[in-house]
């Protein structure tokens, strides 16, 4: 999959440090070693060799079955992980994020380096948005695109122009897996990245389908749109990658080439919108303001593709008390699964069982010229047009 795999061997180290400066694990980082543990090293690497066969030489998993649960026999001020050659420590890593099985920040962290390569894979060079729980998920959350204070050298940014407000921000900006550790000890749950890249942050490369079911819609309801979708993306030739959002919905994300602004990739998403919706027999209903659909419907929300619009990334976990995860899934699995099967209590097992779902999506290209003709037609034929996003 992507560039930075290339050498994932040896990528996620990980040093346990306890509150008297001692360390175990791959590397000693002080004299002291941790008394009463000397000779336990249950938390080492474990190599597993990958069911990707050739893709990845070998995936990493960042901790083992010794590794010994924070709280009743030690009180962790921190935490550090060696992710490949950087190290990030991990504060309060005994608080408790999720409050319904009881994961900790360092639990999330752990998840994180789980699913390194698909997280990093989703986040590449966009600019992102952190959604912080400074005390879990159950307390207060802080929207962000500046960059926290703090961050190491190594953290990259790419910065961003918010024409309304005529302002930049200076938003972190993925490449490696240790930014994500350094998001969580940021006390970041959710990363909502970009549709478009640092190489042009103005042209979209990701054309988002977001399917989402109106108070009374179910999941059931969702998933027969997505099989209208997949028939409609299918006569295209586009190629989506479904994942799960998290909460109730389904989101289908595709490759584009980024060679349109948001504008057009926005009114290219509304003619797919209007076409699911002719073929739907009404369980889609694209009316404008919200309090005016069909409860009982399901929305195709064009407007994720418009600028400044960001949604939870794959494998970005949820802000809920369960940690559910938004999940790339097979399309034959639709039909199956449940939104709250993916938690990051669940998916460690899952990725390393399939891998990244979605490592294929940049070798799957799609040129947008299609749809913007079916939207030209659509404008011409019934006068109506996508309003104004931010209206
Ligand atoms: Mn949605």
């Amino acid at each position: 999959m992507r560039r930075l795999l290339t050498d994932s061997r040896g990528f996620c180290g990980l040093v346990r440090k306890d509150a008297t400066g001692g360390a175990a694990g791959t590397r000693q980082r002080g004299s002291q070693s941790i008394p009463g543990r000397s000779g336990e090293n249950g938390d080492r690497l474990q190599a597993r060799s990958s069911p990707l066969k050739g893709r990845f030489s070998t995936s990493w998993v960042a901790y083992g079955p010794g590794w010994p649960r924070y709280g009743a026999r030690m009180a962790a001020e921190r935490v550090e992980f060696e992710v490949g050659d950087r190290v990030v420590k991990i504060s309060n890593p005994d608080r408790v994020y999720f409050s319904e099985r009881g994961e900790t920040k360092l639990d999330l962290a752990r998840y994180y380096l789980s699913v390194a390569d698909g997280i990093v894979n989703a986040l590449y060079h966009r600019p992102c948005m952190l959604h912080r729980f400074p005390d879990g998920v159950d307390g207060e959350k802080v929207h962000q695109k500046r960059l926290p204070a703090g961050a190491p050298p190594w953290i990259e940014t790419v910065r961003v122009h918010f024409p309304r407000f005529n302002r930049d921000a200076d938003e972190l900006c993925v490449n490696h897996p240790a930014d994500v550790i350094w998001a969580v000890q940021m006390s970041t749950v959710e990363f909502h990245p970009w549709n478009s890249r640092r190489d042009d942050t103005e042209s979209p490369d990701e054309w988002r389908i977001d399917l989402d079911p109106m108070p009374l819609a179910t999941y059931a309801d969702v998933r027969r749109v997505s099989v209208i979708a997949q028939e409609v993306l299918a006569e295209l030739g586009a190629v989506g990658f479904p994942k799960t959002s998290g909460g109730k919905g389904l989101h289908i994300y595709v490759r584009i080439s980024p060679t349109h602004g948001f504008a057009d990739v926005r009114r290219a998403a509304w003619a797919f919108a209007r076409e699911v919706e002719r073929r739907s027999d009404g369980m889609v209903d694209l009316t404008w303001w919200r309090k005016d659909r069909d409860p009982g419907s399901i929305f195709v929300d064009y407007n994720q593709n418009a600028r400044d619009h960001t949604i939870a990334s794959a494998y970005s976990v949820r802000g809920t008390p369960a940690g559910i995860v938004s999940a790339p899934v097979r399309w034959d699995e639709i039909a199956n699964a449940e939104p709250a099967d993916f938690t990051i209590a669940t998916m460690p097992a899952r990725f390393a069982d399939l891998g990244d779902l979605h490592a294929d999506i940049d070798e799957n290209v799609y040129q947008l010229d299609e749809l913007l003709e079916w939207a030209e037609r659509d404008e011409r034929d019934s006068q109506e047009r996508p309003a104004d996003a931010d209206s």
